[in-house]
């Protein structure tokens, strides 16, 4: 018998759990977040870990290093399925059994099909109790990417936009940077730490010069991979994008119609290029591209514009989220670029409102965040047991 917890401490202890996980947002792609506690044979907390970069050691097997001999007789609380397999590190469930607990409640079951019930089915088989679906709903939450990732095989798209009260991203010029005010543009700095990659379209190259890294002037943020949807290959040479940043990588998604001249000199620049196949306007189809981006790791994707891109995303049925930012200012006139743009008219027609919808205020600013499907982690209750 371990010690008997009330529904309440076990979804306090989850949410302790969760909160670990969340430490390493953005640092473990393509693999999960994780949180984990180890309770002694008493209910007293003996040890704690979270997961921290892939192919370092997973949450339950830190937790439970740090617990020792007082998880024997414990509980372990952990955020996801422990893994059966060997992946690059080895697998947690054995560990699990090893180390003498009685009991695990996991959050949610892992979805990577080299896991997905098999290690509660390990657990089980060596006489560890399991409980599950306790906090399903956070807990899919916090991985929302990695979940739809393992569900749908694609990565996770984040579509972002500040515009003013008529949906305006810029003027007629292209003058774009006084829109919203600085709460908002860091709120959007703090959305580039979370994913794995930034995408714009080359407009935006040609008109902004922006550097895509996570922080204003990038001295310490964090690795990313920058994206740009350039099917003739026009970002110039001396874009700031290209400019090295530790640990960031640049790639330029062309078509066949980029001529080769400027294919040597952009990989001079540092530009990784990539010739993709082309969808009926010539411009780089979006699917096939973001199969190449998951089969490097990307699992969250932050595409930052401008309309036409946002509008390709959404017409072709990719995008999973929005964060609007909305400033309280009008622009006036109708050949200033707007937010989304290109949608055919079936498609608008057929579009619903988004889901889930929150409101927040920033400064003078709002952010509208809501999600363009059902968010995937609505059915997490589905996927807590084998
Ligand atoms: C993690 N951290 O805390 C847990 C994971 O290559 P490996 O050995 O790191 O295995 C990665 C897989 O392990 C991952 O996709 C997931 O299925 C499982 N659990 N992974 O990185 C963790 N618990
Ligand atoms: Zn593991």
């Amino acid at each position: 018998m371990t010690v008997h917890l009330s529904a309440e401490r076990k979804n306090e202890l989850m949410g302790q759990a969760l909160s670990l996980a969340a430490r390493a947002e953005g640092m473990t792609s393509p693999n999960p977040l994780v949180g984990a506690i180890v309770l002694d044979a008493d209910g007293e907390i003996a040890g704690r870990g979270w997961h921290q970069k892939a192919g370092e050691p997973h949450a339950e097997v830190l937790a439970l290093q740090e617990a020792g001999d007082r998880a024997r007789g414990g509980i372990l609380i952990v955020t996801l399925e422990p893994c059966s397999h060997q992946g690059r590190t080895p697998p947690c469930a054995p560990f699990v059994v090893e180390a003498g607990v009685a009991r695990v409640i996991a959050a949610v079951s892992d979805p990577n099909p080299q896991v997905q019930g098999k290690g509660f089915e390990h657990l089980r088989a060596h006489g560890v109790g399991v409980e599950t679906g306790i906090m399903a709903e956070e807990a899919v939450r916090c991985n929302e990417a990695y979940f739809l990732w393992w569900r749908r095989g694609r990565p996770f798209l984040t579509l972002k936009a500040a515009a003013s009260l008529d949906g305006k991203i810029a003027t007629r010029s292209g003058q774009s940077r006084w829109i919203t005010g600085e709460a908002a543009r860091d709120a959007g700095h703090q959305l580039r730490n979370k994913v794995d990659a930034i995408l714009v379209g080359v407009e935006t190259v040609l008109k902004d010069d922006p550097l895509l890294t996570a922080r204003p002037g990038g001295v310490a943020g964090k690795p990313l991979t920058r994206v740009v949807l350039d099917s003739r290959l026009r970002t110039p040479s001396h874009a700031r994008i290209l400019a090295p940043r530790s640990g960031s990588s640049t790639i330029l998604a062309a078509t066949d119609a980029a001529p080769p001249a400027r294919e040597k000199a952009l990989r001079e620049a540092g530009a990784e290029i990539i010739r993709g196949e082309a969808d009926p306007q010539d411009r780089v189809s979006l699917a096939p591209l973001l199969e190449l981006l998951g089969s490097r790791g990307v699992r969250h994707i932050l595409v930052e514009g401008g309309g036409r891109v946002h509008g390709s995303f959404i017409q072709e049925g990719l995008a999973d989220r929005l964060f609007y930012f909305l400033a309280p200012l009008v622009v006036g006139d109708h050949e200033a670029p707007g937010a989304v743009s290109g949608l055919d008219e079936e498609k608008l027609q057929s579009l619903p409102g988004l889901f889930n919808v929150t409101h927040e205020v920033l400064g003078d600013d709002l952010l509208i965040q809501g999600y363009f499907k059902r968010p995937i982690w609505k059915d997490a209750k589905d996927w807590t047991g084998v």
